[in-house]
């Protein structure tokens, strides 16, 4: 049995905020029905295809474990069935842009009024406010939920980040919603409403640089590659590779440097793991050194400290330098590229990256559930093609006759 079985998703998402969401459902055993536009789709199923005709990986990547049907929500027969599906699913995922499901006719009042027990989900850009009607990518997000301005070099401008906080980090603060609300449910009888921002969603995962904000009032941040010369201004900088939390971290070169552009490793120098780190790299001196021994004795120097570790890395390959500093405590982690990642064998070994076979694509890679049940294990099965459960789904799910599936079709509802 899997966690979710016997759940049933309206999946109305699209790009990569929603089916993120909806195919973590899938992952833990939700019925999840993909309704898509009749003709084009998901329109990530045509945006950076690798190959001619076929879904790209853009989609084939973020739409596991569905069933796609296709369905003209704003025609009249359209209508009609969507809200028999309405009636029968256990919650509706949306990331259209603000109002489009009110425009199709189906507000949260109606969409309550067919069926009481149904949670509506949506991604949005904004919440209620000045821009709540605007339409949001993922940089955007990443712009204005603080992450952009957090991000980069002192001296660069804001930077976004390859990781999709914006779109996929929103699209599981909406999954714990409907299964926090699911669970809710059952207590109640209920279904409810849940909403995710966008901006909200990456302000959350940038809580620690609203803290740095409110440090800053009373001094500088010290941690902070800004630190020795002390200039700071009204708001919290971006702090490079400085680690984020209270140990120092940095990341240096490591052997190889000059050509592969991912030679690189994160060192911490932890206060408990200090001294091991220090004779590692053969400064044995800082140990006892009353100008290096307490970490506060070493905030004003941390640019050296890391360019005396980087002496020391830049002898050995990032993974010689774990097997180094691993056992002496030290937390560190080599910079891995995306080849290596998909190269890697334990990543395979537990799931994480997975091959899939696709009708039209053949194999490709895909990264799978990223989090693990030990009583609900995840099989990933590919992206289905556009339509390609319609009917299935027509007769099954809500027992249309043959009859009126055609006129349904002939007329361009489906
Ligand atoms: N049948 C009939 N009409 C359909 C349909 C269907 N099955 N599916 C979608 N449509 C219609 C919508 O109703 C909408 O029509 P109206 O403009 O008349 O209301 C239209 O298709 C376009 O939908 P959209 O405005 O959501 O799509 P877009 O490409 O213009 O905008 C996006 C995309 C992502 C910017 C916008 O949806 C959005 O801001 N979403 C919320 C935030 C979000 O999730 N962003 C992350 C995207 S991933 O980077």
């Amino acid at each position: 049995m899997k966690a979710l079985e016997g759940i049933r998703i309206l999946d109305m998402t699209h790009v990569q905020s929603g089916p993120t969401c909806t195919q973590l459902l899938g992952w833990f055993g939700a019925d999840v029905i993909k309704v898509e536009r009749p003709g084009t789709g998901d329109a990530t199923r045509g945006q950076l295809r690798d190959i001619p005709d076929v879904d790209s990986l853009y989609f084939t990547m973020l739409n596991h474990n569905k069933r796609s049907m296709t369905l003209n929500t704003k025609h009249e027969q359209g209508q009609d069935i969507f809200t028999r599906l309405i009636k029968t699913c256990d919650v509706l995922v949306e990331n259209f842009a603000p109002g489009a499901l009110d425009r199709m006719g189906f507000s949260w009042d109606r969409i309550q009024q067919i069926n009481p027990r149904i949670i509506y989900a949506s991604v949005k850009g904004f919440g209620p406010g000045p821009y709540e009607d605007c339409k949001v990518y993922e940089n955007i997000a990443q712009c204005t939920g603080g992450g952009a301005s957090t991000t980069g070099f002192d001296d660069g401008p804001p930077t976004v980040t390859g990781a999709q906080i914006g779109d996929s980090g929103t699209g599981l603060h909406l999954a714990l919603g409907i299964v926090t609300a699911l669970f809710q449910r059952e207590k109640t009888g209920r279904g409810q409403r849940v909403e995710c921002a966008m901006q909200d969603g990456v302000l959350n995962l940038c809580r620690v640089k609203l803290r740095d904000q409110q440090r800053l009032v009373h001094g500088p941040l010290t941690e902070y590659p800004q630190y020795p010369a002390g200039i700071f201004g009204e708001a919290t900088p971006r702090s490079g590779n400085a680690s984020g939390g209270g140990q120092p971290g940095s990341v240096v070169k490591c052997k190889g440097w000059e050509g592969d552009p991912n030679a690189y490793i994160y060192v911490i120098a932890q206060a408990a793991a200090f001294n091991g780190l220090a004779r590692a790299i053969g400064r044995e001196d800082w140990i006892d050194d009353p100008g290096w021994k307490k970490p506060s004795d070493r905030l004003d120097k941390l640019d050296e400290m890391f360019n005396e570790i980087e002496k020391w890395t830049k002898t050995k390959s990032k993974f010689e330098v774990m097997e180094v500093l691993n056992p002496l405590n030290v937390p560190c982690g080599p910079v891995l590229s995306m080849k290596e990642l998909s190269e890697e064998p334990s990543l395979r070994a537990s799931g994480t990256v997975v091959e899939v076979e696709h009708p039209t694509r053949g194999s490709y890679l895909s990264v799978g559930c990223p989090v693990k049940l030990s009583d609900s294990p995840v099989e990933v099965t590919r992206s289905p093609l556009l339509g390609e459960h319609t009917e299935d789904i027509l007769k099954t799910v809500l027992c249309l006759d043959q009859t009126t599936i055609e006129s349904a079709k002939s007329n361009g509802a489906l």
